[in-house]
């Protein structure tokens, strides 16, 4: 291959190699090594511990898709919490929402904010709103002090390695149940149902261990391991899957409308297979 390629590998025997220009930053920050690239195809592309997180030119779907779903299904969501997801592209799609009063973005990292601010404003640029509240803490510390608190909770975290990993586990979710109100909803970005499927399963029967209501839908992000995307929602109250169409809000989206709304929701049979579903 000619010119300068920077790879990330997915799993042994796949990766994906992006053309790059020219590297714009790295920092070894005191919880990850984070770089900024600006790459032939996908514009600028923000990178955790050599993984994608972001790309100028997808990062509407992933943002999108893990901010609306669940905004949607709430009556009328007011106090929303953002774990991880520093560099703000899930708080500019939760503040289209008329009823959010006030969303807190929990990000241990400072630096992804920083860095996010001055590389990617049109994905960063929303943070300083003055709805908007940018707490530089750990998240499971933060809803353990906060119970029956939020109305929405998105966890937007990086991958379970490294400073996500509790995250991933059942503690976290029961925080995150203890921290909704009595019909709050949670979603969170769940991994590749192709890439990761020894993964994917165990995530999905833990939040449904706790929620009353659990749904994985997926979405289509051309960077991220296997393009097929996975999130998984759990909830008190409101089911996603039943709204009437004509009352989902798409605010200015590309990628999400009522339409994909519920196309999310329907499973190829090897996904279903591996979360137990029919
Ligand atoms: N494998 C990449 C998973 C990253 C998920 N979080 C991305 C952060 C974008 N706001």
């Amino acid at each position: 291959m000619d010119g300068l390629w920077y790879t990330e590998n997915w799993i042994p025997g796949i990766n994906i190699s992006l053309k790059v220009k020219t590297k714009l930053y790295e920092e070894e920050t005191p919880f990850q090594f984070l770089e900024v690239l600006d790459t032939d195809v996908w514009g600028k592309a923000l990178f955790l511990d050599r993984c994608i997180m972001t790309t100028d030119r997808d990062e509407f779907v992933y943002h999108e898709m893990i901010t609306h779903v669940v905004m949607n299904a709430h009556e009328e969501p007011k106090n929303v919490l953002v774990i991880g997801g520093g560099d703000g592209g899930v708080i500019r799609e939760v503040i289209k929402h008329p009823s959010v009063e006030k969303a807190v973005l929990c990000e241990i990292d400072e630096a992804v904010v920083r860095v996010s601010k001055e590389y990617f404003p049109q994905i960063a640029g929303k943070l300083d709103d003055p709805k908007v509240e940018v707490l530089f803490a750990d998240g499971v510390e933060h809803i353990k002090k906060n119970q029956n608190f939020y109305d929405v909770i998105i966890v937007d975290s990086t991958d379970p390695v490294g400073p996500a990993v509790g995250l991933f586990q059942k503690e976290f979710y029961q925080h995150v149940y203890d921290a909704l109100r009595d019909d709050g909803i949670f979603v969170a970005q769940t991994e590749s149902p192709f890439v990761y499927p020894e993964i994917v399963p165990g995530i999905f029967q833990t939040i449904k261990s706790i929620f009353p209501i659990t749904h994985l839908y997926t979405a289509h992000i051309p960077t991220y391991p296997g393009s097929m995307w996975g999130f998984t929602m759990g909830s008190k109250k409101y089911d996603p899957t039943t709204l009437n169409k004509e009352d989902i809000f798409a605010p200015d989206t590309k990628y999400y409308s009522p339409d994909m709304h519920f196309a999310a929701f329907c499973l190829p049979p090897f996904v279903k297979e591996l979360i137990g579903g029919k």
